[in-house]
């Protein structure tokens, strides 16, 4: 299988080398989430956008360009010197740009990074907040680079407002952040709402944000744009809620539902930071998204990038892209270039699912003691660059791919971020307990190259480690068949 030339993978295929620890419980215990027919003409609409499509995330990249500082509303865990916390990490400060100098960025990156398939505005305030200057960014990109698809993520307030304009400007994929469906339980989250000027406290201002939200998510549904609602999982306050909202927002045509983690800490000096709200672990937000995946289609690799955002979902390249580069880049977008690159990413997509397809255990005889037990699930942590492969070297990561992986099926269920192990040529002990603490729910740590030093203390902890350079649902299958089997 030879990669496609797009700078991501490049090493051969070699046989794994599984090494292990001493054996441990499962942590495990979740359901698949539900899958969700599409027809032909959906799947192309998603095929390369790397949020909604989970597939897709490990091979096409996108890019955020800060260009709406505005916002209408007021969110608990956001602090406005930071990005917007509804599709941003928080704690972040972007660099804001002019129309022009977004445009010009888009077109640098798209020449630099042609496997890049998306231009977001997410930021750092609310892009409806900002009309002006948002759609005219999305005009100068449609204009100058007609391939790149257009997204745009907003709270909701003015999309009635401007849903003919989105139409219009053909941008496909839109997202709004719901975290309610109950204006009490939504006068916990907004203190207040800035509505056609006037200023509205409490739950009246939350009774606008929330009518707004319905409308603007019929609009869509009626206008054919897919659409995407974040929630932010806040627990205690519309944890058990989201339940509920996911059901109306399914009803009402959403497309995804994307429920991401409360990230409050005092010093962001948000509201939930200060009055020392936590957001949620990793056990109880999985649990929330099983228990939503029976009515529809789940996002669990969202990353909540920064409103500069730039590079795979898994990788932060903002910083090879300041405003003093990218300014002094010349522009070198080639569409025929950037086709023939997504062409190879669709054929390299093509002999990964031959090859996933092979692992199959329905293809394949399985081992009488594995069909004997009922499918146990198991977790696998997975070092890699992207393109579906495990290709990334244990002290190289900066997150690892979580797997569930049950016999018949590995399947993607979230990520961990974690520090380097390598820093600076270097392994340290602490860097090391946290990465154990982060995956310790794992049976196996998947990567392509690993140390004997943090290999052993693994070991020591229960997890296998296993070396190679290959198809990662195809590595889990086969780690899954051995593991059993002891
Ligand atoms: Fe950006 Fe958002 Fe479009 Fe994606 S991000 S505007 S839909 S192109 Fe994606 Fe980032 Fe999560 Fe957002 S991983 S924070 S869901
Ligand atoms: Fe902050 Fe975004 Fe909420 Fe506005 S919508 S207050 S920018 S998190």
């Amino acid at each position: 299988m030879t990669p496609p030339s797009t700078g991501l993978i490049s090493s051969p295929v070699t046989e794994p080398t599984i090494t292990k620890a001493k054996s441990g419980g499962c942590g495990c215990s979740s359901d698949r989430s539900a899958t969700v027919e599409m027809d032909e003409k959906l799947q192309k609409r998603i095929a390369n956008h790397p949020c909604y499509s989970e597939e897709a995330h490990h091979h096409y990249a996108r890019l955020h360009v800060a260009v709406a500082p505005a916002c209408n509303i007021q969110c608990n865990y956001c602090n406005r010197k930071y990005d917007c916390a509804n599709e941003s990490r928080p704690g972040v400060v972007s660099e804001l740009l002019t129309p022009e100098e977004a445009a010009h960025k888009a077109l640098v990156i798209a020449g630099k990074i042609p496997q890049l398939t998306v231009l977001g505005i997410a930021g750092p305030g609310d892009p409806l907040a900002n009309p002006d200057k948002t759609f005219r960014t999305f005009e100068l990109i449609a204009e100058k680079a007609p391939d790149i698809k257009l997204c745009l993520s907003t709270n909701g307030l003015m999309l009635p407002e401007y849903i003919d304009r989105i139409k219009q400007l053909n941008i496909d994929h839109v997202t709004i952040t719901i975290n309610m469906v109950d204006p009490e339980i939504g006068a916990k989250i907004y203190p207040w709402v800035h509505y056609k000027r006037k200023r509205y406290r409490g739950i009246e201002g939350v009774k606008i944000l929330h009518e707004k939200q319905m409308e603007g998510l019929q609009a869509l549904q009626e206008a054919d744009i897919l659409c995407k609602v974040n929630s932010v999982m806040i627990p205690g306050i519309n944890d058990e809620h989201l339940i509920e909202v996911n059901k109306v927002i399914r009803e009402k045509g959403a497309f995804l539902h994307n429920i991401m983690p409360l990230i409050s800490a005092p010093e962001h000096g948000t509201h939930f930071g200060l009055t020392g709200q936590r957001g949620p672990t990793p056990k109880e937000l999985k649990a929330l998204q099983d228990n939503c995946a029976g009515n529809m289609k789940m996002m669990r690799h969202c990353r909540q990038c920064r409103a500069d955002a730039v590079g795979l979902l898994g990788e932060d390249r903002s910083q090879e892209f300041t405003k003093d580069k990218f300014l002094a880049m010349t522009p070198e977008y080639n569409l025929q270039q950037r086709q023939e690159v997504h062409a190879g990413i669709e054929k390299f997509k093509e002999e990964l699912k031959a090859a996933k397809e092979k692992t199959q255990p329905t293809n394949v005889e399985m081992s009488p003691v594995t069909s004997l037990q009922q499918n146990p699930k198991i977790l696998v942590a997975v070092a890699t660059k992207g393109g579906g492969l495990v290709n990334q070297h244990f002290g190289h990561a900066k997150e690892f791919q979580i797997y569930e992986v049950d016999g018949h099926e590995a399947h993607f269920i979230g990520h961990r971020k974690i520090d380097h192990y390598c820093q600076g040529g270097y392994g340290e002990n602490a860097t090391l307990e946290h990465i154990i603490q982060a995956i310790a729910d794992c049976k196996a740590v998947l990567v392509s190259k690993i140390g004997e030093c943090p290999k052993e203390k693994l070991h020591k902890a229960g997890i296998q480690t296993v070396e190679t350079y290959d198809v990662i649902e195809k590595v889990a299958l086969e780690f899954y068949e051995q593991f059993i089997q002891e």
